[in-house]
């Protein structure tokens, strides 16, 4: 009997070793595992954090969406969502009762190229790789049944980095998407599609260039009291802690030329190219944003639950910096709303902060997207913490 409580104490002490591995492990990688970016720290995930300004609440609406980054409604509310992670998985995301909580999450597609960008229009869903759009028609009958897609563009020039796309139905029916630079700050007169925010009809035909110098631009929307186009742009790495911003710019019309790799938020010359062109030849930038922020998914807000004042302010998710020293906190992680007012933008200010901890080190998601749904309230996704947020105001 005595042996006994001897094996058992030893197999018990055995256990509880292993189970502060297994919560240490846990700590550190958390819901944020595969998330690691830059030198932050990930750590577990704590909603609780997340503040918001009085009267709006956040809850997980949907979780085990990994990698959830673009986002896309349908009329009937199914939501789906695009990745950039090397599994290339496409989801669509179903609340069947309705009460604002997700039931299913399905993985219609898997294997493709960064689909980070997803658009519904007429029951199709259009989804940008990389170098192609694609379409699935009728998909919401058949989410279960590995859906067969048609090509609608290919052979979009994508080298290197910064290729992954934010897609979209303009309001003149036409897709819009962004193709980046290859690099940090390329100069490529070679191959005028690079550095670009494009557009072509629904069947990919009407290819034109509707934005030039645009570094990389993972969210924009159309103002609904203007139709025009605007959108987040990410500054240059590697010209310090504090510069250059990242951009929202407003495009007034086709043809428009914003300043990479030449410029930089207002009047920042590139170290190798600001002396080729004047500051004059190019848009200045509507707001400059957090230096490094990535500020990527925006949409303007158009729904009825949230204030007054809110009403087509535009929110932009901030997926976070890395390209910052030790002795800095980080910028972005947060949700920043940005006013416009006879269409200017006025105002800069955070929205929905707690994502990365004071240290300013330690994180344990980042928003990728925004998206406002028909009852008003915000679906946010993080790529991180592989979740959607709903975020709600109770008057
Ligand atoms: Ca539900
Ligand atoms: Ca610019």
């Amino acid at each position: 009997m005595k042996h006994m409580n001897k094996y058992v104490s030893a197999i018990l002490s055995i256990l509880l070793i292993f189970a502060i591995i297994n919560d240490s492990l846990a700590q550190r990688g958390g819901r944020g595992r595969g998330g690691r970016a830059g030198r932050g720290e990930s750590i577990t995930f704590q909603i609780e954090r997340i503040k918001l300004p009085p009267g709006f609440s956040i809850e997980v609406y949907a979780e085990n969406v990994r990698n959830a980054r673009s986002m896309a409604l349908s009329p009937s509310g199914t939501v789906f969502v695009g990745t950039r992670a090397r599994a290339g998985n496409v989801y669509a995301i179903l609340d069947n009762d309705k009460d604002h909580k997700a039931d299913e999450v399905i993985t219609i597609a898997s294997g493709l190229n960064s689909p980070n960008g997803v658009a519904f229009k007429d029951g199709s869903l259009y989804v940008a790789e990389r170098s192609r759009i694609i379409r699935y028609d009728n998909i919401e009958s058949n989410l279960r049944n590995s859906p067969e897609y048609k090509v609608v563009l290919d052979e979009i020039p994508a080298e290197g980095g910064h290729s992954w796309k934010y897609l979209s139905f303009g309001p003149d029916g036409m897709l819009y998407f962004n193709n980046g630079g290859p690099g940090n700050n390329p100069l490529r007169l070679d191959e005028p599609r690079y550095a670009t925010i494009i557009r072509v009809n629904p069947d990919g035909s009407g290819f034109e260039i509707y934005a030039h110098g645009v570094r990389q631009s993972v969210g924009h929307d159309w103002d609904p009291r203007t139709g025009e186009l605007w959108f987040t742009d990410n500054g240059r790495d590697r010209l310090g802690d504090d510069s250059p911003p990242d951009e929202l710019n407003h495009a007034t019309r086709k043809g428009q030329h914003f300043g990479f790799p030449y410029f930089f938020g207002k009047d920042i010359p590139d170290p190798d190219h600001g002396e080729k062109r004047p500051l004059s030849d190019f848009e200045p930038v509507a707001m400059a944003l957090a230096p490094h922020a990535a500020a990527v998914g925006m949409k303007f807000y158009t729904g009825d639950m949230f204030p007054d004042e809110y009403k087509n302010v535009i929110f932009i998710a901030e997926h976070g910096s890395w390209d910052i020293s030790d002795s800095n906190p980080y910028n972005g992680y947060k949700i920043s709303t940005v006013r416009v007012e006879n269409n200017k933008a006025v105002s800069y200010e955070t929205f929905a902060e707690g994502w990365l901890l004071e240290d300013g080190r330690r994180r344990f998601g980042r928003p990728a997207d925004v998206r406002v749904l028909a009852d008003g309230s915000m679906l946010v996704s993080d790529d991180m913490a592989h979740v959607l947020y709903r975020i709600t105001y109770n008057r």
